[in-house]
């Protein structure tokens, strides 16, 4: 992924224990580092800190950002630049509210319905452009997008997005991201 360009890579270990996505941070990190692209941990910021992740990312049901950013942070502040905070949202309102609470980027989705976040409603592209006039943090869109759907999701007004099993499942994954690298 690091070489074919993606600009940031989040851990989202569903279903794992805490040990063991912390082992994996920790195997990840280094690559990132060398790599030069941020490293976001899904779910746990209070391993942030431990395996030398950039921050953390929450949903609507998890950690405020605040709360969020304290665990991610506690056992480095004054020493690096805090930590990035992302928030998962799935509506205008959510964005919105998000930017408000401080996070650094937010999440926007799932555009389309995706087996990776199964029973959660598809919200489509028509409020892309508006969460864009209204939100000045970074917005990723994310949610069952593909190399094949990228081109509306772009012309939805889209600047940034998550790509999950597109990626994971391309036979040649450096070329598959370079591709959808080259699109944005
Ligand atoms: N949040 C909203 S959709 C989603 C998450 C984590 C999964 C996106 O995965 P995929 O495979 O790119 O649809
Ligand atoms: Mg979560």
């Amino acid at each position: 992924m690091c070489e074919g360009g993606v600009d940031i890579i989040q851990l989202r270990a569903k279903g794992h224990d805490e040990h063991f996505i912390e082992e994996l941070a920790n195997r990840i990190q280094p690559v990132l580092s060398a790599a030069g692209v941020p490293f976001i941990i899904n779910d746990h910021p209070e391993l942030v800190p431990s395996v030398g992740a950039d921050g953390a990312h929450v949903g609507q049901d998890d950690l405020a950002v605040d709360d969020a950013r304290w665990r991610a942070g506690r056992a480095l502040a004054g020493e690096v630049p805090l930590p990035i905070i992302g928030k998962s949202t799935h509506s205008i309102e959510q964005a919105v509210a998000a930017a408000e609470a401080g996070a650094d980027y937010i999440g926007f989705g799932p555009l389309f319905p995706t087996p990776t976040k199964a029973g959660r409603p598809a919200i489509g592209l028509s409020d892309i452009a508006r969460v864009h006039e209204l939100v000045k943090i970074p917005i990723f869109c994310i949610g069952g997008i593909k190399l094949a759907n990228l081109p509306e999701v772009i012309a939805a007004g889209a600047r940034r997005v998550v790509v999950v099993s597109g990626i994971l499942q391309a036979p040649d994954i450096t070329a598959h991201c370079r591709e959808i690298r080259g699109m944005l």
